[in-house]
């Protein structure tokens, strides 16, 4: 089909509008300016204080506005958040916070609501972009720049060892946004130290009790490691627990850094057992819901709205401890 100004107008009157390059593109659904909404919020778990300290933001906000919120806790599974955002379609809800726990299981969910025209604000993790668009199937991402965070990391690293160190790296959940963006950012940033190296990469799956598993594991097998980076505090406290189990001197005998700031984290720093942390501060309650507002306004919102992360290590620990989650 020729693509003319007419039949483009033509397609535009009927939601759709075909693209120069033949794909069809529609908005996401729209979002009526109203007193007050019935709003869902599909949580991934509630395992650990970062996961909590979101879902307290997002009810306290909700509940200060006087919206309904419906809350699901998906317990770690990717399936079961993608079955609890297609329970809040047929609820009706106005609008579904998400943050999709893997960047791709929880497409065929996000396209639903859509179909559904409910608008879905992704917020904390994004989805693969190849399957699924801010601007076009959801409203947009509202979250950290989770490559910055790693190669801010890599860069306080490199520093604090004069750039040699062979290291032991935590990841996140397989296939989340954060975790494949914090590993790319923070690997990418080591190679240009040639003194830097990753000696082995798991997956703790965020969680604490993980972190300290793989970390006795992978000590266990490379007894040559003097750093770990973990994509999160959970699973850097988990190891900081492996290190003293065998025997070693966290902050001494191996150097410890990660990302969020929770306070476990900050308080790690000041006992000298974590170097540092990233902050990624888990407080989306007052963004998420202004920018849903927004949006109800009929404002344009950019395709992602970054969230800007402070950086916490010895130097200023004591100063963020009583304001961390
Ligand atoms: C980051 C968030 C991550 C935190 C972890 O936005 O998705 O998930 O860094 C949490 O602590 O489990």
């Amino acid at each position: 089909m020729m693509i003319t100004r007419r039949n483009m107008l033509v397609t535009s009157v009927a939601g759709v509008c075909v693209l120069a390059t033949g794909r069809a593109w529609s908005a996401p659904p729209p979002l009526k300016q109203k007193q007050t909404y019935k709003v869902g919020f599909a949580q991934t778990e509630s395992n650990n204080p970062w996961r909590l300290a979101e879902t307290a933001s997002m009810q306290d906000e909700a509940k200060k506005l006087g919206y309904q919120l419906v809350y699901t806790d998906a317990a770690s599974s990717a399936a079961k958040q993608a079955s609890d955002v297609n329970s809040m379609i047929a609820q009706g809800v106005d609008v579904i916070f998400l943050p999709p726990r893997e960047d791709k299981p929880l497409v065929p969910a996000i396209l639903n609501a859509k179909k559904a025209g409910i608008p879905v604000i992704l917020i904390d993790r994004d989805v693969d972009h190849a399957l699924a668009k801010p601007g076009e199937d959801y409203v947009t991402f509202i979250g950290s720049d989770f490559v910055e965070e790693g190669q801010r990391v890599a860069a306080w690293l490199a520093k604090a060892v004069n750039g040699q160190a062979k290291i032991i790296e935590l990841e996140g959940t397989t296939g989340s946004s954060p975790a494949n963006d914090r590993k790319k950012g923070f690997d990418d940033a080591i190679k240009q130290w040639s003194g830097m190296q990753i000696l082995a990469s798991q997956t703790g799956d965020f969680a604490r009790d993980k972190g300290r598993q793989v970390a006795e594991t992978l000590l266990q097998a490379h007894p040559e490691t003097t750093a770990i980076y973990a994509h999160n505090d959970e699973m850097a406290l988990g190891a900081i627990a492996a290190l003293e189990a065998a025997g070693k001197v966290p902050g001494k005998d191996v150097i410890v850094v990660s990302i969020d700031g929770e306070k476990d984290a900050v308080q790690a720093i000041i006992d000298g057992k974590l170097a540092a942390t990233c902050e990624c501060n888990p407080r989306f309650g007052p963004k998420a819901f202004s920018t849903m507002k927004e949006y109800a306004a009929g404002e344009k919102l950019p395709a992602y709205i970054k969230n800007s992360d402070s950086f916490y290590d010895s130097k200023n620990a004591k100063d963020v401890l009583s304001t961390a989650f």
